[in-house]
């Protein structure tokens, strides 16, 4: 079995990388360091905040570290919550607290659909080196409403484009497929067949 670890505290986010990658990957995530600081994603990029997720864990364990930055943009809202999802309704954010400010700020604008992305870019480090990036995206729209109790984040208010639901109501399968995660995690995968025939 080959060992791969997440540089996540976020278990959602390793839940979907173990499915996707399936046997033989033994998948450990940063929940199993507690002690570990948290890296400053001080990035004003997915991409930044991404390497220096990888290169923080990366520098303190021994083996390859895949590190995710992600998040939504709502053009109305000029592209945020963006690289600050994680942290949109201020100092204590929740999953919950940061979907109630979208909501608000989305009654603000009147309701209704607006066009939304999800971004996710992937690095993988050892030691000092960031040895590959990828990128996915999934187009579609945020809606003012919580539909459905699956996935995390903000996926009771994204509804992909091609379905009628959000990622929270439809088949953890579906959004594994779909999803931004997903299409930079097939990238990601081509690499590392390539680098290591698994
Ligand atoms: P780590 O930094 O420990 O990986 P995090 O949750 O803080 O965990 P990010 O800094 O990348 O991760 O923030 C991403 C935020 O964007 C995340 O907290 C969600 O609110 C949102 N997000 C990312 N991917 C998502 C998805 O698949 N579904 C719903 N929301 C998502």
């Amino acid at each position: 079995m080959q060992r791969i670890i997440i540089a996540t505290k976020n278990a959602h986010k390793t839940g979907e990388f173990r499915a996707m990658l399936g046997a033989p990957w033994e998948v450990v995530d940063l929940t199993a360091f507690p002690e570990l600081p948290a890296a400053e994603e001080t990035g004003a990029t997915f991409e930044e905040n991404s390497a220096i997720k990888a290169l923080h864990a990366a520098e303190r364990f021994a083996g390859w570290v895949l590190a995710d930055d992600s998040g939504l943009e709502v053009d109305a809202l000029g592209g945020a919550p963006g690289v600050i999802s994680a942290r949109y309704s201020g100092e204590g954010a929740t999953d919950a607290t940061n979907r109630a400010r979208l909501i608000e700020e989305l009654r603000k604008l009147g309701g209704g659909r607006f066009p939304a992305r999800f971004r996710c870019v992937l690095s993988v480090a050892e030691g000092t080196r960031v040895l590959g990036t990828w990128s996915g995206a999934v187009e579609g729209v945020v809606v003012p409403v919580e539909h459905g109790s699956g996935g995390f984040g903000y996926d009771a208010l994204f509804i992909p484009d091609g379905e009628t639901k959000t990622f929270a109501e439809l088949p953890a399968e579906v959004k594994n497929r779909l999803s931004h995660r997903a299409r930079a995690f097939a990238a990601f995968r081509e690499w590392l067949s390539a680098t290591t025939g698994v």
